[in-house]
């Protein structure tokens, strides 16, 4: 397979200011006609080479004559002689046949795109790379009774009635945008019709647009696009361009949700929410997608990416600033708890295995395996460290100045950081190597002090190695620490530390006590600290630390100690940590929904994570001994939990969010400790919520009970969702991810159940994804987990690649295990690698997994 590498990258040869695009549409068979304006991009001979994959081609001609074309390997070369011409393409495609849903494709009836990275080229033959960027018009003819709504981006220019039964639309967008912005939608779609006005007063038509039973699912969408667009005028002073902005969702979608210029074109999981069908999770999924992809219209559209290299110049921006319109719009603390709970379970793996890679890869074989947690969330911690280092003034003039700078254009994420630079004054020489170096950082810290009054703070980091990269330089790292005073709980010293070096020393002087460490406060960098803390000085913090999220991390790692020390054969001590969850639970400064995340054990992955060789079976027994214990040791304060948080009827609030939360997370404790009417709660909870976050959450306590309401649950919830997807995925999950000892078998079972399908993305991420994610049943020592996970991803990758290729990394986890479970990861991939057809999405995630 070919690498493409990042030093590699030339200017193309061709530019396409203007492209007009004509569609005639059906499912089984569409005609593309393209007519591009080209132009010859410096002095040069060489032929224009447009890419084409899987299209039919029917006709090329060069300014209206037939012209001299090759089409091969996926390139259609054209002899053009002159500067400049107009080319003219005609092809076949056949949307229904399409199963990688890349390029145009059927879902559910309705034709839609994906163009991103590289489906353009499945639509039309043309320059399918991001610095191409032309002014698009689309003209669309479709049979009227099947596709009544016909969409594209941009503005409406023209529609009218044609002969049989058919119709046309036209589109134009006026912004010259890169091909994988190109997006089509023809189907029966109705729409929630909204308007906002922007800053300088012109009139947005906003439409959400669904399937005609799903219109009522779409009022919370449609009020997060508009708070996204006050936001964004707000806090970055950007203001929406177009005249019109349509939102469609589909229900068969590669990834979550796509920010084509005009037309967003959604995963109908990040459009559709109700009480009735929805968790308050799905709710701020459904804001933050939402959020991220109308913010994509500055970060991404107006200025996109000269390479896919610099992916992360608009995923790493795009993120930090949906998370910071979540937080502004909920709990700070809660989502910044929750934001670094993704980095830490989805990143920091990443990070440390065979697929490590610099959040400005250097090369890649398929670039769709590089929408990555590295790329997009370490990406994110990239911009919050420069916020943190600049303050939001700062930040603010330096981003004001690279939208002003590169509007229009495809840009790098160096571009992005000589605006921080310039706009904010200051030298980030240094900081470019959080682009270039992968792995996570791990520095020791370690305070000493003295009876005057004086303490030292040793700080040392280590970057390790990752493949490719064996030798690492130390990297800036801004390190918010605090001082505790040991006996009166206040705050000694507050200050934001830059280790610049492999070592520094930190002096404080004028304590009047001593002093305890907090640090990396709000998670202000991406690394792992070991600050050697006792369990008696995490458990004080855990109490008295005023920065929230440190707070949550003190209890996080004093649990953590506790389960680590259990599983490494230690005596179980579980009364520091029932004392320190006792007076969390009993602290009236405490909102609710902070409460549930600190009560949280932390997820056996995440202990896994910290161990030489992770037993699962071990973790397992540990982290269930300790929850146990908890349950029984506070019975009477979840109990209390539990009641003071019951509502009356639902409220999307944050406060009744939090409740909810806390509500779930106390009878998960109850179930625990075997209290005896528990599973009775839980059924009664299940039966008459009003709201799909409580029946789930009762429905998964069941779940992973061996109470006899289990089934009567899983049946009930069965019948009264079976027919709406969404809601069928979350039954599939809730079993897949049982923690019980029949979970694989059922598993295995439910892979044959008439309601799965491997067409279906959401689908399978919702039954396989799920299952490799459970820690005890997918690493079974059969090792059946794992065949089953490999078979699945050959019977997918023959429909869809980028869907199979997401699946393969839990294998690619196998140094972690002993050699037992390590030999059974290997054998798979090397089944995976040795599959005849194997696409190269799934080729390049295996093969490196081996490496
Ligand atoms: N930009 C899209 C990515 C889709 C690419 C799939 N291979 C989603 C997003 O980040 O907004
Ligand atoms: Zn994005």
């Amino acid at each position: 397979p070919v690498i493409v590498r990042r030093e590699d990258y030339r200017p193309p040869d061709w530019l396409v200011p203007e492209i007009a695009l004509d569609f005639d549409l059906g499912a089984e068979r569409t005609r593309v006609r393209a007519r591009l304006k080209v132009a010859r991009n410096g002095a040069h001979d060489r032929p224009l080479v447009l890419d084409a994959e899987g299209l039919t081609l029917v006709e090329v001609t060069v300014d209206g004559e037939a012209a001299e074309h090759r089409l091969e390997d996926e390139r259609l070369t054209i002899t053009v002689s002159t500067a400049a011409a107009v080319v003219e393409t005609l092809v076949e495609i056949g949307p229904r046949a399409n199963t990688q849903l890349m390029g145009l494709y059927e879902s559910g009836g309705i034709l839609c795109t994906q163009c991103e990275a590289e489906g353009f080229r499945r639509i039309t033959p043309f320059p399918d790379r991001p610095d191409v960027l032309s002014r698009f018009t689309v003209c669309m003819a479709a049979d009227k009774a099947v596709y009544p709504v016909l969409l594209s981006n941009g503005d409406p220019v023209g529609a009218g009635d044609l002969d049989g039964g058919r119709h046309w639309a036209e589109w134009r967008d006026p912004f010259p945008k890169p091909c994988y912005l190109f997006a089509l939608v023809a189907g029966d779609l109705v729409a929630n019709r909204d308007s906002f006005v922007t800053a300088s007063g012109r009139t947005v038509d906003l439409g959400i647009w669904v399937r005609e039973p799903d219109l009522s699912k779409t009022a919370h969408a449609m009020a997060a696009l508009k708070a996204s667009m006050k936001w964004d005028e707000e806090t970055y002073g950007r203001e929406y361009d177009l005249a019109v902005f349509n939102i469609v969702a589909v229900s068969d979608f590669n990834f979550g949700a796509m920010e084509n210029k005009g037309l967003n074109i959604f995963n109908s999981r990040y459009i559709l929410a109700d009480a009735e069908t929805a968790t308050d999770a799905d709710f701020d999924a459904v804001a933050g997608v939402v959020a991220h992809e109308y913010f994509h219209n500055w970060s991404g559209n107006r200025i996109t990416c000269r390479d896919w290299f610099q992916l992360s110049l608009k995923e790493g921006f795009t993120v930090f600033r949906d998370q910071q319109f979540s937080a502004d719009m909920g709990s700070r603390a809660v989502k910044r708890i929750e934001d670094v709970r993704v980095l830490r379970a989805a990143q920091f793996p990443e990070d440390g295995g065979p697929l490590a890679h610099p959040v400005r890869p250097e090369s890649y074989i398929e670039i769709s395996n590089f929408y990555t947690a590295t790329v997009y969330n370490k990406g994110a911690e990239l911009i919050r460290m420069m916020h943190t280092i600049l303050g939001p003034e700062r930040f603010r003039a330096g981003t004001d100045l690279y939208f002003s700078r590169h509007d229009g254009e495809a840009a790098t994420c160096e571009d992005f950081v000589r605006a921080m630079e310039e706009g904010g004054g200051i030298d980030l020489s240094r900081f470019r190597l959080w682009y270039s170096q992968a792995g996570t950082p791990r520095i020791r810290a370690a305070l000493a002090s003295d009876d005057n009054g004086a303490a030292t703070l040793t700080l040392s980091q280590q970057v390790p190695a990752t493949p490719g990269q064996t030798e690492k330089q130390p990297m800036p790292i801004p390190l918010k620490v605090a001082l505790f005073g040991a006996d009166s709980g206040t705050k000694l010293e507050e200050r934001l530390v830059m280790l610049e070096e492999e070592r520094a020393e930190i002096a404080f002087s004028g304590l009047l006590e001593r002093p305890v460490l907090s640090i990396n406060r709000d998670f202000s960098a991406p690394v792992v600290v070991e600050a050697g803390r006792d369990l008696a000085d995490l458990a004080f913090l855990s109490a008295h630390d005023d920065n929230a999220f440190a707070r949550y991390e003190a209890m996080q790692q004093l649990m953590l100690d506790t389960l680590l020390r259990a599983v490494s054969g230690g005596p179980a001590d579980h009364e520091p940590v029932i004392a320190a969850v006792r007076e969390t639970l009993a602290n009236p400064a405490l909102d609710h929904a902070f409460i549930a995340e600190a009560v949280l054990l932390p997820s056996e992955s995440f202990v896994g994570d910290h161990l030489a060789v992770v037993d699962p079976d071990a973790i397992r027994a540990a982290r269930e001994a300790l929850r146990v214990a908890l349950g029984s040791a506070l019975e009477g304060q979840w109990r209390a939990a539990y009641s003071a948080t019951a509502a009356n009827r639902f409220e999307y609030s944050p406060a009744a969010k939090g409740a909810r939360r806390l509500r779930s997370v106390a009878l998960g404790y109850l179930l625990g400790a075997g209290a005896e009417d528990a599973a009775k709660l839980a059924m009664r909870q299940f039966e008459d919520a009003d709201n799909m976050t409580d029946r789930q959450g009762a429905l998964t306590a069941l779940v992973n009970s061996g109470a006899a309401e289990r089934n009567t649950a899983l049946a009930g919830f069965y019948d009264r969702y079976r027919r709406d997807p969404l809601v069928l995925d979350k039954w599939f999950t809730v079993q897949a991810l049982s923690t019980r000892d029949d979970a694989l078998e059922a598993v295995e079972a439910l892979a044959r159940h008439p309601d799965f399908t491997l067409s279906n993305p959401n689908r399978m991420r919702a039954l396989v994804g799920a299952f490799a994610a459970n820690q005890r049943a997918f690493h079974d020592v059969s090792g059946r987990g794992y065949r089953f996970l490999a078979d699945m991803i050959l019977a997918v990758d023959r429909l869809n690649p980028q869907t199979a290729a997401r699946l393969v990394p839990p294998l690619g986890r196998w140094r972690r295990f002993d050699e037992g479970r390590a030999a059974l990861m290997r054998a798979e991939l090397e089944r995976i690698v040795a599959a005849p057809g194997l696409s190269k999405d799934v080729f390049e995630q295996a093969s490196k997994s081996l490496g």
